[in-house]
């Protein structure tokens, strides 16, 4: 009798949530990253405090309730890692995560999101913490759909994505994926944040790059509807557009992983 009371104490750590837990080792990971970026990657930087910024990131989500995040609690964050690219180099993308980062780090001189600094520290990584603690969760944190919007990494997102484009300018671009059916879409990063925190007077120009993979469906391109919506957003917005199908800096890319192809093997 008495040995089942005492087991109920000991059962396994519940997942309260549908997402995937804090990454173990998550503010060792923030501060090495942090350090590799600064020190190594843009000693121009190297002045940046990363034991400030560790420390920014962590008050930024721990204590507190992983459903109700918000724009204001990444403030000091944003502050630290404040940053700044030269004009005609930022390079937006969705649902190209792979091929947008393997452009730019080819091409030294332009930055995705990933290539600043806060999204250098904080990509692919997931963390939340809890009201009742001050320590991480490390079992699970709040999915976005199934869950709630407003948790810690989706609430991170849109606020640096939305500083990201507000401090673009002059002629930006953005990576398509014309092999889906949503090549735009409206409710992504891009689509629902970005594009809406563009400067008129600063950015003078969206170039689209609409890319198809290699022997992949050519879902939509240039002259497709989906891709109209995009530039009739920005014609309200000012800013004008205009679109490419597999531009060819970027198809080169595609085709050093498969050089095979019969779409790569053509001189001209
Ligand atoms: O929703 P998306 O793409 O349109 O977001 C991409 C868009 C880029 O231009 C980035 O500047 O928004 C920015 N951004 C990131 O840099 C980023 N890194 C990692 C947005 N989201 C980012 N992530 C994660 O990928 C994040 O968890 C978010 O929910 C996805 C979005 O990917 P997507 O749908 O392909």
């Amino acid at each position: 009798v008495v040995v089942g009371v005492l087991k109920w104490p000991r059962t396994p750590p519940h997942r309260e949530w549908n997402g995937t837990g804090t990454t173990p080792h998550f503010s060792e990971i923030v501060l090495g990253r942090c350090y590799t970026y600064t020190q190594v990657l843009r000693p121009e930087l190297r002045h940046k405090d990363c034991g400030q910024i560790g420390k920014a990131f962590m008050n930024a989500f721990l204590s507190k309730d992983p459903c109700n995040s918000s724009e204001q609690d990444y403030q000091l964050l944003l502050k630290l890692t404040n940053q700044t690219t030269p004009c005609h180099t930022n390079v937006f993308w969705s649902k190209s995560n792979q091929l947008a980062h393997q452009y730019t780090r080819v091409r030294q001189d332009m930055f995705t999101l990933e290539d600043t600094l806060m999204g250098y520290i904080a990509d692919g990584l997931d963390w939340c913490g809890d009201a009742g603690s001050s320590e991480m969760n490390y079992q699970s944190c709040p999915h976005r759909r199934k869950d709630c919007i407003n948790n810690p990494t989706s609430v991170f997102w849109d606020t640096v994505s939305k500083r990201f484009a507000e401090n673009a300018c002059g002629v930006v671009q953005v990576v398509l994926n014309g092999s889906i059916s949503n090549t735009f879409d409206e409710n992504s990063t891009f689509g629902r944040v970005e594009i809406h925190n563009l400067h008129p007077g600063k950015v003078s120009r969206l170039q689209a790059w609409v890319m198809h993979d290699i022997g992949g469906v050519h879902s939509h391109s240039c002259s497709s509807p989906i891709i109209n919506d995009l530039k009739f957003i920005l014609s309200k917005r000012n800013i004008s557009f205009t679109c490419q199908d597999d531009y060819r800096p970027i198809k080169f890319l595609q085709c050093v992983k498969n050089p095979d192809h019969s779409s790569c093997s053509s001189i001209i």
